[in-house]
């Protein structure tokens, strides 16, 4: 029987997914189908993105998006490509997407999964050749099966969630997912249309020098934050900051790091949202050894009231996370 955390390296992503799917004797398939599902339309949106600046479909789509933000056109070409896989591939009832208001019924009402996804995330990003990336959980629905899915369904706290994920697209594609049993990498190799495993366990550093923050909003910060970031130059860490969060979460992730994105005077909740930025995130984190909170509680206990709430995020390796949550509560103070 296969480590259940490791296979070798260049395991193409459809095996890897068969094999985890054989050491669990009841799994029906359904997962395995929704990951194929989510990588599908990734190598979709890979080539859209590539081409974006040669078709004609980069910059604003003229629309705003449910949040008031200025849809991109890969916004929506993205948004279109992933509830169709996720439709047609039967296996998701309900989405939830950054991009559109309510919950998105595909019509698979005999399916047991829902998803919550931001389709393209920092697509503003795109314009400048800088990474962008999808975030994704899937849920068992809660709902009878055979009916449409439910506010209920797509309401669920961060730890129900039972397999999550990133597509990174960088200087080269990457797919990375949890479904509970460690977090595996693939990278995309285009001329085969294939992912390959090539980050099998990926695990967070407990500690490290490198801090990810716009500190554009310092002023209006709370003072134990600022006294953390004060901490964080006086020991020379590194500020790395792409704009792009999936780009700063899997570097942090690789190397060491803490992402913040705080409660500031323009977004007092936070500027991330919860049921399918955070919640996400926060699963691969703890799935990595990583931590993520909101500052005060851990991401995945939050119990969510709306599809687009936001809330603060501030994840990375565990002691700095820690440590930025002691300045923040004033418990500790710059030595
Ligand atoms: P700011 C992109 O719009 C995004 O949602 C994340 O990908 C990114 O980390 C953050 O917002 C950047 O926000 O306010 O620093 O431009």
């Amino acid at each position: 029987m296969m480590d259940k955390l490791t296979a070798s390296v260049g395991t193409a992503l459809d095996r890897f997914i068969a094999q985890k799917q054989e050491q669990f004797p009841y799994a029906t398939g359904e997962l395995s189908q929704l990951l194929r599902d989510i990588a599908l339309a990734s190598k979709i949106i890979n080539r859209e993105i590539n081409r974006a600046g040669l078709a004609g479909i980069e910059g604003g789509a003229g629309a705003e998006n449910v949040q008031g933000e200025a849809q991109q056109k890969l916004d929506m070409i993205a948004d279109i490509r992933f509830t169709r896989a996720l439709s047609k591939g039967g296996e998701t009832c309900g989405i939830i997407s950054e991009e559109v208001d309510g919950i998105i019924d595909t019509g698979n009402h005999h399916a047991k999964y829902i998803v919550t996804i931001d389709p393209l995330d920092g697509s503003s990003n795109i314009d400048v050749n800088v990474l962008v990336g999808t975030i994704f959980s899937i849920y068992r629905r809660r709902s009878p099966i055979g009916r449409p899915p439910t506010k209920e369904d797509m309401l669920q706290q961060g730890t129900e969630q039972v397999a999550a994920g990133y597509v990174l697209y960088g200087s080269s594609t990457m797919l990375v997912y949890s479904t509970g049993y460690g977090v595996n990498g693939f990278t995309y190799e285009p001329s085969l249309g294939e992912y390959f495993l090539s980050h099998p366990n990926m695990q967070c550093k407990e500690d490290g020098e490198i801090y990810s923050i716009n500190e554009g909003g310092y002023n209006t910060f709370d003072e134990g934050l600022k006294e953390y970031i004060t901490a964080c130059k006086d020991r020379e860490y590194s500020s790395r900051y792409i704009g792009s969060l999936v780009g700063d979460f899997h570097r942090n992730l690789l190397k060491g790091g803490i992402y913040i994105y705080p409660s500031t005077s323009k977004y007092k909740t936070g500027k991330l949202r919860l049921l399918y930025e955070c919640n996400a995130l926060a699963f691969l984190a703890e799935q990595s050894g990583a931590m993520a909170t909101d500052g005060y509680q851990r991401i995945l206990d939050i119990k969510p009231t709306e599809f687009h709430q936001r809330t603060p995020f501030y994840v990375g390796s565990p002691k700095m996370v820690e440590e930025a949550m002691s300045f923040l509560q004033g418990k500790k103070h710059k030595s």
